[in-house]
């Protein structure tokens, strides 16, 4: 053929992996994405774009793309059509719901967080059905932050940012943003926005176990024992105090419970806390000086210290340090922006987020419409009214990230129905009763993420919007529409609201009308159409007066809208009666004064040499789903996790760079290459997650790498979580390593049993 004849066409969009939401040209050839390219003109972005965007066709378009419902019959899938897989599951769903809606449970993954109406559809979904049991990947990265903002302003979604453009010293804790591209505030370019700060004379402090990426580019750096954030924080504001570096008037103004932080911290000096944290008194003095005498400061937390044993205290700790310094609701500080409504007034008025149900196991709260994923086995192993029975797993996959990955697999495989909603037959996927094949972000349309567009969480404010770039395959569908036809076919209405299920309806049908009208003559004829996904884009634009959809996909490099401000905040909006911050909230008060006794313990532990085993991203790899693609993990070096170790606890233990080792924890073991690193703190070592995909049945390229789910060592069920935000703990586990007797067998070695 020759070349005239193919249709070449340039599309812009964004993309949807991260937070950054990267702006980027799609070349398309015959509608295939032959390569994507940063959008060099994007307000927002910058022309930012990394490996895992570049090559996000490759995933999407990859011959391992779900195209059918696949149904497991004995020990294979078959495909099945949509009318007879929604009618089957519906059937399942009808018989248990008779017995208990709340045996009907649901996990929302991240991938779900990309799109917004996926998790909006889902959500609806399950309040149909009348089910509590939803859980999320929130327990895995986040919980502990919506926990302390629920506390602290009346709503968990008040998560105040560092005002990049104007800060002058930035505290980063627990959190790499050169790696992940910033947690809880979109950044693109997160290395050339961090240079800006150093440009103008400001100061970025690195504390982390690791002198990790974003150490090398801060240039200063202070390396802490895991899990001892919390007692660090408590130190740093005991010396806050000793310098009176409070900014009384605006605490006093609009602040509640200073006396008794005062009293809180007032037996944490430094030199109490030095031994655990290993934070020497002077440096940690000079660096309060430095933080309470810059003109605009902020200490950023991220996952490093949310999935420690502490998270929500020290994440709390962490935002009342900023809040007594007068930097929250400051320039330079941190900001609290709006989105494109008032959605905390919104979810005051609708009652959303109350926090008012019971896990069965455990007595869990729930946050933010979700239980802790750490009790997901539980809850399903269990017998009694209300056992988990069926579980719905959309954009996510739970067996390979969540806590004791091994006691979870007995739990999914004893459900008597497990629907998993992926692009991919990922490793939960191999256990499902059925499997529902959706369609990528690209071929959706879209708003930003949610966090940017409900709370204007954007580094450089703007909105944007996206068409879909590629048309779906086969039998792809979007998860709106999926929501939509499982509560047809379940016989609920989404949010339980009978007339939006009955508009759904109308819309659906004349979206299919809209379609056999306008392709009558064409071979596409057959292609499904669901719910009329812009019609919706547009009326959620429509109704918080931004605008129209279609407007807003011409400005293809966003379109620049007022971003957050400083005194906006403060005796204005946080949710309480009297609008001030509680500085002191009676819940987290009484956690932290159980703290005394932990610190002895931490310490004797330590004394005993454990080691302590923390998180790594790197650039390549997305959590358990980026090892699928070729270009990614043909360097010999990316095809398999490893254990990194500072040299001088391997000399202790005579293990050398490469030496096969078996990491073992309370709740398992898993056994991979190690890797010598200089830049670890002796004491903590450190493993990817994400990976051990040998038994996944739909990843030709993944499951023929090596490595280990990491996952296998933490510990699940009721007493392993942190009772205020139900996060598990993934990080700071207490570990032993050893020289492996057996050498690595690559196929089958995942920790996992096949
Ligand atoms: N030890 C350890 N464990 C961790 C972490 C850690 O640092 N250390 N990190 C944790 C964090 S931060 C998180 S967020 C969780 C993540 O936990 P999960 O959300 O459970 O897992 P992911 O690997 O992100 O899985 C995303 C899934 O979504 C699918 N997907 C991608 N795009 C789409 C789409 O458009 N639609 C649908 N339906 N599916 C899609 C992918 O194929 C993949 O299977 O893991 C956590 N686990
Ligand atoms: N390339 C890439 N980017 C990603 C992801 C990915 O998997 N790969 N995942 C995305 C997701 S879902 C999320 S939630 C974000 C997460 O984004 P981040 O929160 O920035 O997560 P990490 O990059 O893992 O950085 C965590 C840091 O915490 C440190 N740390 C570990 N334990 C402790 C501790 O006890 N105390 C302190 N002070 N530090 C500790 C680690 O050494 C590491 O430097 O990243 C997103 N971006
Ligand atoms: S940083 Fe990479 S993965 Fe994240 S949005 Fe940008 S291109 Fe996508
Ligand atoms: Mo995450």
């Amino acid at each position: 053929m020759s070349m005239q004849n193919k249709k070449i066409e340039v599309k812009t969009t964004f993309c949807r992996i991260c937070e950054a939401s990267c702006g980027m040209v799609a070349h398309l050839e015959d509608g295939r994405i032959t390569k994507m390219e940063p959008n060099k003109d994007h307000i927002g972005t910058l022309g930012f774009s990394c490996m895992k965007g570049l090559h996000q066709h490759k995933m999407y378009d990859s011959p391992d793309r779900l195209t059918k419902p696949l149904k497991k019959i004995g020990d294979k899938y078959v495909p099945i059509s949509w009318p007879q897989a929604l009618q089957e599951i519906g059937d399942k769903v009808k018989a248990l719901r008779a017995v208990s809606p709340q045996s009907i449970s649901m996990y929302v993954g991240t991938a779900a967080g990309f799109s917004i109406l996926h998790p909006i559809f889902a959500e609806g979904f399950m309040q149909g059905i009348g089910s509590h049991n939803v859980f999320s990947s929130a327990t895995q990265d986040c919980a502990n932050r919506f926990a302390s903002a629920s506390e602290m302003y009346g709503f968990p979604f008040f998560q105040p940012f560092p005002d990049l453009e104007n800060i002058n010293y930035l505290m980063i804790v627990g959190t790499n943003p050169v790696v992940s591209k910033w947690t809880f505030l979109q950044v693109a370019h997160p290395v050339k926005r961090l240079k800006e700060i150093k440009a103008r004379g400001g100061q970025i402090m690195v504390v982390d176990p690791r002198y990790n990426e974003t150490a090398k580019v801060a240039e200063q750096h202070q390396f802490i024992q895991p899990n001892s954030d919390v007692f660090f924080f408590l130190s740093f504001l005991h010396e806050i105090f000793a310098i009176d570096g409070i900014a009384w008037d605006r605490v006093r103004q609009h602040m509640s419970g200073i006396d008794t932080l005062k009293e809180l911290v007032k037996d944490w000096s430094p030199e109490t806390t030095a031994p655990l944290t290993d934070i020497q008194p002077e440096h940690l003095r000079t660096m309060v000086y430095q933080f309470v005498n810059a003109k605009g400061a902020a200490i950023v937390t991220g996952t490093g210290l949310g999935m420690g044993k502490h998270g929500t205290l020290a994440h709390w700790l962490a935002e009342v340090i900023n809040a007594v310094t007068g930097n929250l609701d400051q320039t330079g500080g941190t900001l609290v922006g709006r989105g494109i409504f008032d959605f905390a007034e919104f979810a005051k008025k609708n009652q959303l987020f109350t926090r008012d149900k019971r896990s069965r196991i455990g007595g869990f709260r729930e946050l933010n419409g979700g239980f802790p994923g750490g009790i997901l086995a539980d809850e399903i192993l269990t017998p009694g009214k209300d056992q988990i029975k069926a579980m719905f797993v959309t954009g996510g996959n739970p067996l390979m990230t969540m806590a004791n990955a091994e006691r979870l697999k007995s739990a999914l495989e004893s459900l008597e129905l497990l629907v998993v909603t992926d692009i991919y037959m990922n490793e939960t996927a191999s256990l499902a009763h059925y499997i529902l094949p959706a369609t990528s972000p690209l071929q959706r349309p879209d708003l930003p993420f949610v966090f940017p567009l409900f709370m204007g969480m954007q580094s450089i404010p703007y909105l944007a919007a996206t068409d879909k770039i590629v048309d779906p395959e086969g039998e792809q569908r979007d998860e709106a529409s999926i929501y939509f036809d499982l509560a047809e076919a379940c016989g609920v209405n989404l949010f339980n609201e009978k007339g939006l299920q009955f508009t759904l309806r109308l819309m659906n049908s004349a979206n299919r009308l809209k379609h056999s009208f306008k392709t009558q003559f064409s071979a596409s004829n057959q292609a499904y159409q669901g719910l009329p996904q812009t019609f919706i884009l547009d009326l959620m634009l429509r109704l918080s007066k931004n605008g129209r959809f279609k407007d807003l996909i011409k400005q293809s490099d966003g379109k620049s809208i007022p971003g957050a401000k400083a005194d906006d905040f403060l005796s204005q909006r946080p949710l309480w009666e009297d609008r001030k911050v509680r500085l002191v909230p009676t819940s987290l008060v009484e956690e932290a004064r159980k703290l005394g006794d932990i610190f002895n313990q931490e310490v004797s532990l330590k004394r005993n040499k454990a080691l302590r085993l923390i998180s790594k991203r790197v650039h390549s790899t997305h959590n358990s789903w980026t090892q699928n693609i070729v270009e990614l993990t043909h360097s010999k070096k990316f095809q398999t996790n490893y254990l990194y170790m500072h040299p001088s606890d391997a000399e202790f233990l005579k293990l050398k760079d490469n030496d096969v080792v078996d990491v073992k924890s309370d709740s398992g073991t898993i056994r991979v290459p190690l890797h010598l690193l200089k830049e670890i703190k002796p004491g903590s070592v450190a493993l990817q997650h994400g990976w051990g995909h040998q038994h996944a049945k739909g990843l030709s390229v993944a499951s023929n790498l090596a490595g280990a789910n990491v996952n296998i060592l933490a510990a699940d069920g009721p007493d392993n979580i942190e009772h205020i935000s139900g996060m598990v703990h993934l990080t700071g586990i207490p570990v032993t390593v050893s020289k492996s007797t057996e050498a690595i067998d690559k196929k089958s070695w995942s920790g996992l049993p096949a």
